[in-house]
């Protein structure tokens, strides 16, 4: 359940109330010595996971529901000291998660997608071989609620309940806007996303909300969002300096409405004269997007409202992701590439309906579905190339209870399909594939991480998350939490290079670091960086930052450079950025 799902999920089912009557690591050898104030880097303990009790892609499942624990403290702006390479650049990785299982009466979260954000920030300096850390939890409306009045306030889009059983909870449909998914760091200001609802404006050192005390801080940006919601993965345009994102709604009548924004990567104001949007039939399940120099890009599965669980999550029996349908039995999905001329046209670009106009273009090719794409660009010849990492079906019904929290299923990866990392190259003018897709990892890869430079442009190494050992491609069902990293070359795959952590430690999405003096964006020196990487470890409840230099053949499995425990347990945490020059 390390899956993002992404849905519209509040329109969704205020409508449905109209629509339903009825309501690896072998001791690291660091070439940097590390000296922390808090912690020392323990000795790994020998495992104490009998093969027996690993799952089939080798994780120790109890350690990774452990990792669905509550972070015990916000720890204030403190220093730790660190022996930095001299081409670490200044600058500050935030990372976003769900960071509280449950209300302080008891009450629990019931998918790590419910549970309210928490932003752990790291500020590098390399002169002074510090790092500033800090986390602290979002404080949206709901929190703040909940820590008032010991209770969870409100229902989350995945089955949390409120407090106070089925008559606090039937048709109920406010739900809490979490801001746990995402974490942007724009002129002054910190954005915590998530995109059922606005973004969070914190303060980038104190973590704190920017506006108040009385004012919460989620923020339209000044008019600029024309939207009730904001997804949480911006896309970064290093030619432009901007960011594009989108926003998904769902009407019955309509059907799923995705309105694109283009924002200055300075001022976060729009660059552009025109918010163009597509209607498609049907609600739609769109969490991720991907951009290239001349379009935006969307993967739109069929899908349609399941009534039966729609009815079900208005009463509080089942959550509202449940309510959508992915139709796995059809043959095709649609990749949608929309024009970024769009932004600047003098038409009408409001409402179009991408299946019968031409200024949109429609590739069908193989279904599949998919929460994350790693990258997209134009090649040589003028195809648009993508990587995604996509399973062949999903169930989003399964993925959700109001029972128990999800991670205490018996066999909670038993019916996922497992992920593969595939890249398509698109025909655009004759609106087709022009060679078959290429499987390039069949290590349950996910968060397949870029360099932010290269977003947008040609690359040829992705770094996902991958599972701790591989499995069968054949297989059709039973997947794994992240176990491992890998470094995918995507031209010779034969290439990639994993490195696997111990059973019971799970690492989350890295970033790309490059090193001071390297131009990644040349093609000889594009791996010229450090990955980072937040490792929870659900065995002792304690959480490591691991450092690869990943430059070079056999970086990566070379092993960490740096390892050193945290001052504070993080879950298992969500998507993050590094911040070049972000100081303080
Ligand atoms: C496997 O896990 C179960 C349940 O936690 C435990 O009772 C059992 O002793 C474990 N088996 C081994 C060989 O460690
Ligand atoms: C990016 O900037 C270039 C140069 O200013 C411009 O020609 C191009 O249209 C811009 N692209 C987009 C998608 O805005
Ligand atoms: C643009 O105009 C609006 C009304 O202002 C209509 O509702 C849209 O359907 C129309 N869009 C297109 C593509 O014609
Ligand atoms: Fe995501």
């Amino acid at each position: 359940m390390k899956l993002l799902v992404a849905l519209s999920a509040l329109e969704l089912l205020l409508k449905a109330t109209d629509a339903f009557t009825v309501p690896h690591l072998d001791k690291t050898t660091c070439r940097h010595a590390v000296h922390l104030q808090v912690s020392t880097l323990d000795e790994v303990k020998p495992s104490s996971v009998a093969s027996e009790n690993l799952s089939r892609t080798g994780a120790d499942l109890d350690a990774w529901r452990r990792g669905y624990s509550t972070c015990p403290k916000e720890i204030p702006p403190t220093k730790l000291r660190v022996e930095l390479p001299k081409d670490f650049p200044s600058g500050t990785y935030y990372r976003n998660g769900g960071g509280r299982y449950e209300a302080d009466d008891g009450t629990k979260v019931l998918h790590p997608f419910d549970a309210d954000g928490m932003i752990v920030a790291m500020t590098f300096d390399s002169e002074e071989n510090e790092i500033l850390f800090r986390n602290k939890f979002v404080e949206t409306k709901g929190y703040v609620e909940d820590k008032a009045t010991g209770k969870m306030s409100a229902r989350g889009i995945f089955g949390t309940m409120r407090s106070g059983g089925f008559f606090a909870n039937a048709f109920r449909t406010d739900f809490k806007n979490v801001g746990n998914t995402n974490v942007v760091h724009v002129g002054d200001d910190l954005y915590a996303l998530w995109e059922g609802g606005l973004p969070y404006k914190l303060d980038p050192l104190t973590l704190k909300n920017k506006n108040g005390p009385g004012e919460m801080g989620d923020t339209n940006l000044d008019g600029t969002i024309k939207t009730d919601s904001f997804a949480a993965h911006l896309r970064y345009d290093p030619v432009n300096k901007s960011y594009v994102n989108f926003a998904v709604k769902f009407d019955p009548a309509v059907g799923s409405k995705i309105t694109l924004y283009e924002l200055d990567e300075q001022s976060f104001r729009p660059t552009k004269r025109n918010n163009p949007s597509i209607v498609s039939p049907g609600p739609g399940l769109i969490h991720d997007f991907i951009i290239t120099e001349n379009y935006c890009i969307f993967n739109i599965n069929e899908c349609s409202l399941s009534e039966k669980n729609a009815v079900k999550a208005l009463f509080g029996f089942a959550g509202f992701s449940s309510s959508i349908d992915i139709d796995n039995s059809v043959k095709e999905t649609s990749i949608v590439l929309i024009p970024r001329s769009l932004f600047d046209s003098n038409e009408n670009v409001s409402d179009i309906d991408f299946l019968n106009d031409d200024r949109v273009i429609v590739c069908k090719v193989p279904n599949h579905f998919n929460f994350h794409f790693g990258n997209a660009f134009e090649d040589e010849d003028g195809n648009v190339v993508f990587d995604t990492t996509q399973t062949s079906e999903i169930e989003i019904d399964s993925m959700s209870s109001t029972s128990f929290p999800v991670w205490e299923l018996d066999d909670p990866f038993g019916l996922v399909a497992p992920n593969v990392l595939v890249r398509y190259t698109l025909d655009i003018k004759e609106k087709k594939l022009s060679s078959d897709p290429k499987v390039l990892s069949t290590q349950v890869p996910e968060f397949p991480t870029i360099p932010r430079d290269l977003s947008a442009r040609k690359h040829r190494y992705l770094y996902p998350v991958a599972s701790h050992r591989n499995i069968e491609a054949s297989v059709k069902k039973g997947s794994g939490p992240a176990g491992a990293l890998q470094k995918v070359d995507c031209e010779f795959p034969e290439n990639t290079e994993t490195f696997a952590f111990e059973p019971w430690e799970f690492p989350g999405e890295a970033v790309f670091v490059p090193k001071l003096g390297k131009d990644i964006t040349q093609p000889e020196q594009e791996d010229a960086g450090y990955l980072l990487v937040h490792v929870t470890n659900g065995r002792d409840k304690t959480t490591d930052l691991v450092v690869f230099d990943v430059e070079g053949k056999g970086g990566l499995e070379n092993g960490p450079i740096i390892r050193f425990e945290l001052p504070v347990f993080l879950p298992h945490m969500l998507h993050g950025n590094f911040f070049p020059g972000v100081t303080f």
